[in-house]
């Protein structure tokens, strides 16, 4: 067994003896309750599963195993450069707890290496696609098809004992997660690049390898993006669409392949992860509607108004747990500011960060007026020349794997049942107030 791998096992085993005896004593322990509300909107707050990886608090904003961002950019193993940090450092923390030496990250980045390969039948599978589809689409389709790979889906076949769930999801994450770079540097050079594939350089980590792959001539500060980017946005606890959909797919035992194309569904949603393009599709439709690179705050405003009054959302702004700026934003306006000086478009971010949240607050029922993770993203991708805002997704999507299938390894080795909540009809509803009355 991997040195990684016997750490997972160790501590898994653990906290399942541990959580065995727990439940017997406390099962039946409150706490909490549901309220009308809640049934009606979107489940918010209810507390039903449980995610080890990070935990999100309303004001703080995510921990990583009880560390922020900025404590994970001192302590989390680093790029050659020593600024940005690894992802894959990030994943042997969520996945054992534990931050990883340098060695560590060197033996995981070389696994991820070593298991890179994409099944030749996903290229074709892509390749039998229009180029204009959307990335989102061409990245589900390619997870969905490597699915004749999966080592969990095999042994099931073969009658694979209950305590061996955990070491073939295992395995099967950590495949899923070293091919994804590739699968979607595919995607991006065949979409925009007339199919101009760039071979994998080994020599790289997994984020440098992919910002390399993609082709964009930003030299290390590119590579430096895309390891902090890959490393934000890895994981956001349990509840949030793409980890729960993921969570619950896989719940019924289906494999981390089949799971991860399901939350990459749900990420693909505007009120989600798409959020990214459409801000910065949204930045773009003002400047052209305005004339100028440079709008005014006043200006922006006006548009900010002239956006809610067609029914539509501003994107980037609001959250369903977060009520304090997310700090995956502030992270990325720290790197604008040490890395880029005098950019036009993301200097029209920070304006809208000055404009946006009164307006907001201004309406009387958006319970967070602030940034989110996707209100900065696009700026920066802009900068160094990825322009194609379609693919930013994908972006969210390669990263959002590492949190999801980490997770998913600690549901299997913990023996986590099938997710099966209630749900209530409205005669349900109105009999039971009656009765209440
Ligand atoms: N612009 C305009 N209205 C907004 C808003 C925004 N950015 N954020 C919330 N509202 C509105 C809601 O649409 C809702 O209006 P109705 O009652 O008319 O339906 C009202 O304010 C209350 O919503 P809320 O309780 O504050 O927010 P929710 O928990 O329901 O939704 C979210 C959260 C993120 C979907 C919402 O803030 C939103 O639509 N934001 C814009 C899209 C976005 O940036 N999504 C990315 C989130 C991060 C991520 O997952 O990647």
């Amino acid at each position: 067994m991997s040195n990684l791998k016997e750490i997972f096992f160790e501590k898994s085993s653990a906290l399942k003896t541990e959580f065995k005896a727990l439940l017997k004593e406390h099962g039946s322990t409150k706490v909490d309750e549901v309220v009308l509300s809640q049934i009606f909107g979107g489940a918010r707050g209810i507390k039903m599963m449980l995610w080890e990886t990070s935990q999100l608090d309303p004001i703080k904003g995510i921990s990583f195993r009880g560390y922020s961002i900025p404590e994970l950019k001192e302590l989390l193993p680093t790029g050659p450069d020593g600024k940005e940090p690894l992802p894959e450092a990030l994943f042997w923390l969520m996945l054992v707890g534990e931050i990883p030496s340098d060695d560590q990250v060197r033996w995981l980045t070389d696994q991820w290496t070593h298991r890179s390969n994409v099944p030749e039948h996903t290229f074709k599978v892509l390749e039998a696609l229009p180029t204009d589809t959307h990335p989102m689409t061409q990245f589900n389709i390619a997870i969905t098809s490597m699915q004749t790979t999966s080592c969990f889906a095999r042994r099931y076949e073969e009658g694979m004992n209950k305590s061996e769930y955990w070491d073939a999801t295992y395995e099967d994450a950590m495949n899923l997660i070293a091919r994804l770079p590739r699968i979607a540097a595919y995607i991006y050079r065949r979409t925009y690049h007339n199919g101009d594939h760039i071979a994998p350089d080994i020599s790289l980590d997994w984020g440098a390898n992919f910002a390399h792959m993609l082709g964009i001539n930003g030299s290390d500060d590119f590579k430096n993006l895309i390891r902090l980017y890959l490393t934000i946005h890895a994981d956001h606890e349990g509840g949030n669409a793409s980890a729960h959909t993921t969570h619950l797919i896989g719940s019924t035992l289906s494999d981390p392949y089949f799971s991860f194309a399901g939350g990459m569904g749900s990420l693909a949603g505007p009120l989600h992860g798409l959020a990214n393009q459409e801000v910065i599709k949204w930045i773009f439709r003002m400047i052209d509607a305005l004339g100028t690179r440079t709008p005014t705050k006043e200006q922006i405003a006006d548009y900010v108004q002239s956006t809610l009054a067609s029914g539509q959302v501003i994107p980037g702004y609001g959250h369903a747990v977060l009520r304090q700026p997310d700090p995956r934003f502030t992270a990325q306006k720290l790197f604008a500011e040490e890395y880029i000086k005098g950019d036009d478009i993301i200097e029209t971010v920070w304006k809208t960060l000055e404009v946006v949240p009164p307006i907001l607050q201004g309406l009387g029922k958006v319970k967070n007026p602030w940034p989110n993770v996707d209100a900065h993203s696009g700026a920066l991708l802009v900068y160094y020349g990825l322009k194609e805002y379609s693919f930013y997704t994908v972006l969210f999507g390669v990263s959002r794997a590492l949190g999801v299938l980490a997770a998913q390894c600690w549901s299997r080795a913990l023996g986590m049942p099938l997710e099966r909540p209630k749900s209530v009809t409205s005669e349900w509803v109105k009999e039971f107030l009656s009765k209440e009355k």
